[in-house]
């Protein structure tokens, strides 16, 4: 299950986004440096269920849920403490907070899109700071750090990986597994900057510009946040002028309160949808609420925001697909007859074999064949999984 790092400056709204998306209670204020050990919850990404195109009435999901022939799929979140300026030297609750940035798959980077708290997170009057400021600020603080970790027994490493005649792209995926770096984003790193062949040849700017495409590549959205403030318009705009990353418009705070108006029986509302609907009386002032919401977010933005970050972050940037194994190809159930019961995520590319391995290491060891349920088709092991499947893995072991 990936796991997405909510970061971002303090006070922008990142445990508000985590609440919302997760329904986990956490403190939230108006003041910087509310959180400060990290909060874990599961979230989903929504996809249309596959037992809709298959014609089935439901499916019985065992991890995540199914809602209105929506699929929830599960992804880790985390929320984590704010960053100030200067974290990479230690400002604020500084590199503890850019540690837990390096152990996320993916970036949701959320800034107060209403401009309404300044550098250090304290509340200013909305329209007076510019966001995209703090986007890179955040970035280069992250890479200042990677850049003293790596620095720091850079000589032994590089002399080492030279005598042993290690690929450098080997050397360096390794030395930087640890912040959660994939190979794929050092080969394009190293492609396009094409520095030294020997590690020990490389210049402190070379080792720097090398983290810097690393950081660039890591799988990333800007979240919007307080989308719902007028001011946010302009400074939205802004943000996707200035930035080579997708912004995604959001309101937490809306979506937070639609999930909870939904579970106490209010209203009727999907997470991601464009619209609720009131299914009990309400109050003159829930109504009002509801309906500045509908106004101000949903029909301006089209959504809160707060799934479609997720789902940008994890199919457009991170480049997953859903794969939903089962064991009869038929009736598209497990062994307990429970229909379509798994929905997974997995990076598009890897092989059926790989998927194996993923369900049970025994799958991968006797793997024979996989069948694509849709088509009936055999798949050998080699077969690279590209698109939305419904696949049954054969193996020699039960
Ligand atoms: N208008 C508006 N306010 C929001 C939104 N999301 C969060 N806020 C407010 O922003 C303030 C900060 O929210 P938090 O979620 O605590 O922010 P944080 O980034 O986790 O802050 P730290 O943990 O202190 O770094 C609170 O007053 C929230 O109510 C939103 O979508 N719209
Ligand atoms: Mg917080």
């Amino acid at each position: 299950m990936p796991l997405l790092g909510v970061v971002g400056k303090t006070n922008v709204g990142k445990s508000t986004f985590f609440s919302a998306a997760t329904m986990v209670e956490v403190p939230i204020e108006n003041r910087p440096f509310v959180t400060i050990d990290p909060n874990i919850g599961i979230g989903y990404v929504r996809v249309p269920c596959v037992h809709v195109k298959l014609g089935l009435p439901q499916c019985n999901p065992i991890d995540g849920f199914c809602m209105k022939g929506w699929r929830f799929i599960p992804v880790k979140l985390m929320d984590v403490a704010g960053l100030v300026p200067g974290a990479s030297e230690g400002r604020g609750l500084g590199s503890q907070f850019l540690e837990k940035v390096s152990r996320s798959d993916a970036l949701l980077i959320v800034v107060d899109a209403s401009g309404s708290t300044d550098e250090e997170g304290n509340p200013v009057p909305p329209g007076s700071h510019d966001p995209t400021e703090d986007v890179k600020i955040l970035l280069e603080e992250y890479v200042n750090w990677m850049f003293s970790q790596i620095l720091k027994d850079w000589k032994s490493f590089s002399m080492k990986v030279d005598t042993s005649g290690e690929s450098i792209e080997d050397a360096l995926y390794k030395r930087l597994s640890g912040f959660k770096v994939k190979r794929d984003q050092i080969k394009l790193a190293l492609d396009e900057l094409s520095p030294p062949s020997k590690l020990s040849k490389w210049s402190q700017a070379d080792i720097k510009s090398f983290i810097d495409k690393v950081v660039e590549f890591k799988p990333k959205v800007i979240v919007a946040n307080k989308a719902d403030l007028p001011q946010a318009e302009s400074l939205i705009e802004r943000l996707k002028e200035q930035l080579p990353y997708k912004v995604i418009p959001t309101s937490a705070a809306a979506e937070m309160i639609l999930r909870k108006a939904a579970k106490e029986g209010y209203i009727e509302y999907v997470p991601g949808d464009a619209d609720f609907t009131e299914v009990k009386t309400l109050s003159p002032k829930q109504k009002k609420v509801l309906e500045t919401i509908r106004k101000n977010v949903l029909e301006k933005w089209g959504s809160t925001g707060v799934v479609q970050s997720l789902n940008t972050v994890v199919f457009d940037e991170m480049d997953m697909t859903v794969v939903y194994p089962v064991h009869d190809v038929n009736r598209y159930t497990d062994t307990e007859g429970r229909v379509l019961p798994e929905a997974r995520l997995v990076k598009k590319g890897i092989t059926v074999r790989e998927f194996a391995g993923l369900i049970h290491s025994d799958f991968q060891k006797h793997f024979l064949y996989a069948i694509d349920a849709l088509s009936s088709r055999k798949l050998g092991g080699e077969h690279r999984i590209d698109r939305e499947m419904v696949i049954k893995i054969v193996s020699a072991k039960k």
